[in-house]
């Protein structure tokens, strides 16, 4: 019967990004950040809590390494963590992404010290940031890449900020701005290779169902950390 029969790569594909519709662009508490309406007390304590999930990608990005025994795929899994903790290798640095992040809370007003001590993060933050990394060292490797292609439509939220933030935010120190520019292409980098584990691994109908449940699970977990934000720091419609 057709409802057993695998979708095409390409409807496979499209099925994916149709769950685009509940990433969290369009919870009300990232809404109310990325049209001005958040008060610096909102957006300070957004950046400080983001924070936390900042530092847990490359920890969950290492937890897929350490289950993944394609060679192929590692070369080019292991960029991530490079990316977020940067690195210096044979003279080239680059500070990483953390370290971009913590530029970010200073430009917005925020000490170094606040931010890398945790004292702002919510347990519900904590809470749904460590089932992802949970998640990504206990279900099968492909389940894990599966679940980062949120980063699908990532691209799209960090140009909303990059668009917005200077206009309604122009109390924001401008440098603080690089972390969204520099994840804009590096978002499509991982979707690139996210996409072809993903397209190639999942190919019966039930694994492909799975994959939808497993994006489905990340999606839910940034939604949770927007509502944690909600709950804590307040959220006008
Ligand atoms: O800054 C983000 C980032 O480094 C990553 C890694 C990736 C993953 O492995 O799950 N997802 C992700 C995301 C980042 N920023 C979020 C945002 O809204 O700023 C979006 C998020 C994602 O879409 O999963």
């Amino acid at each position: 019967m057709t409802q057993d029969l695998p979708w095409s790569r390409d409807e496979f594909e499209a099925k994916l990004r149709e769950r685009g519709r509940a990433y969290h662009i369009h919870h009300p508490f990232n809404v109310m950040l990325n049209t001005g309406r958040a008060t610096p007390e909102q957006v300070r304590g957004w950046v400080a809590n983001r924070f936390y999930y900042q530092i847990a990608i490359p920890i969950k990005d290492a937890a897929v390494l350490s289950n993944c025994p394609d060679r192929e795929v590692r070369r080019g899994w292991v960029q991530r963590i490079l990316d977020h903790d940067g690195f210096e290798i044979n003279g080239e640095r680059d500070e990483g992404g953390i370290e971009t992040w913590l530029r970010l809370a200073t430009a917005v007003g925020l000490t170094r010290e606040e931010v890398l001590d945790l004292r702002h993060v919510a347990p519900a933050m904590r809470f749904a940031v460590d089932a992802y990394v949970n998640f990504a060292r206990c279900a099968p490797w492909q389940e894990a890449v599966c679940s980062s292609l949120t980063e699908l439509f990532a691209p799209e939220i960090h140009k909303q900020r990059l668009a917005n933030w200077p206009e309604h935010y122009p109390w924001i120190e401008p440098e603080g701005m690089a972390y969204f520019r520099s994840r804009v292409s590096r978002a499509r980098r991982d979707v690139e290779q996210g996409l072809a584990v993903t397209l190639g691994h999942f190919t019966t109908r039930p694994q492909q169902e799975r994959a939808l449940e497993v994006l489905q699970l990340k999606l839910d977990i940034l939604w949770a950390m927007s509502d944690a934000m909600a709950l804590k720091y307040g959220v006008t419609p």
